[in-house]
């Protein structure tokens, strides 16, 4: 069955991105925050606990701090992380803006960003910005990215952020700016960067041309969700199968992500139990 109807496609033509209402149950982002508390080893009713780890010093190789600047939790493979992963609805969106079934998920991390304030200047984050692909190549080869909201998320609150249009408007754009521009991070100058604001349970997708990024919390509340996105599997690639099949059965990130120095998913859980869904998804079995 389809998750995404004509009008979604529309918008996800014209914007380039589209949001997916209820994407996993409630139980499910309740069970994923729980997690994320855990993880960080704070109590999430406490507002003074959210400030419990300084931001990670990216120059400091040493540093335990599990969570960067710009909330990103470096947690991978809990139980509740794989629901919303091998979740039906999340899959079937993926795949119908994909047009193909045979799909792998990204064994990506979750995020948590407290609000801003004076006793905390180390959490000042003002937002950022940026590609997660180079954009010199010719052509760039279609993808994706998408982040699940774990709770309902206001314009102020620190999260997802982008120019809307941008996937259809960067031929044009990319030839008024200079040879040495950034290729990973646009000059925003006559650019607009809205702030998407969504539901507990809104799955969003967008189409990685978009200049993207998440915003400054100002509220107060944290901001908090899970980036989830799928591309094309590559059964026969083994090296990466076999990479992304130890990953989970190690309860690690795979070797490409910052990880956390802490090590401690492994110290406190096995591997997610897996649907026959969520086995093709990682490539433990193959789509055919
Ligand atoms: O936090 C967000 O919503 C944006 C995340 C982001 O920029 C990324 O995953 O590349």
């Amino acid at each position: 069955m389809d998750v995404l109807s004509d009008e979604d496609k529309a918008f996800w033509d014209e914007n380039g991105y589209v949001i997916v209402k209820d994407a996993v149950t409630q139980e499910n982002l309740d069970a994923m925050i729980q997690a994320i508390w855990d993880f960080l080893e704070v109590d999430g009713s406490d507002p003074e606990n959210w400030y419990r780890h300084a931001p990670r010093n990216r120059k400091d190789e040493n540093d335990p701090s599990p969570i960067s600047i710009a909330g990103m939790v470096e947690m991978y493979q809990h139980q509740a992380i794989w629901d919303n992963r091998q979740h039906p609805r999340v899959y079937g969106a993926f795949r119908d803006i994909w047009e193909r079934d045979d799909l792998w998920v990204t064994l990506d991390r979750t995020n948590m960003k407290p609000p801003t304030r004076p006793q905390n200047p180390e959490w000042d984050h003002p937002g950022m910005i940026h590609w997660d692909l180079d954009t010199s190549q010719d052509p760039i080869p279609f993808g994706v990215q998408g982040v699940l909201y774990l709770t309902d998320t206001a314009e102020d609150q620190g999260g997802f952020q982008c120019v809307p249009g941008f996937h259809s408007l960067f031929p044009e754009w990319v030839k008024t700016q200079p040879v040495d521009r950034n290729p990973r991070s646009p000059d925003l100058e006559g650019l607009t960067v809205e702030a998407i604001p969504g539901k507990a349970g809104d799955l969003l997708i967008w189409h990685h041309l978009l200049a993207h990024g998440n915003g400054h919390n100002r509220s107060d509340v944290p901001r908090l969700a899970q980036y989830i996105s799928m591309a094309p599997a590559r059964f026969q690639d083994e090296e990466t199968r076999e990479a992304r099949v130890s990953s989970w059965r190690e309860v690690r990130p795979e070797a490409r992500w910052p990880g956390d120095r802490r090590g401690w998913e492994a110290n406190h859980y096995g591997p997610a139990e897996l649907t026959s869904l969520g086995e093709k998804l990682l490539g433990v079995t193959s789509w055919n």
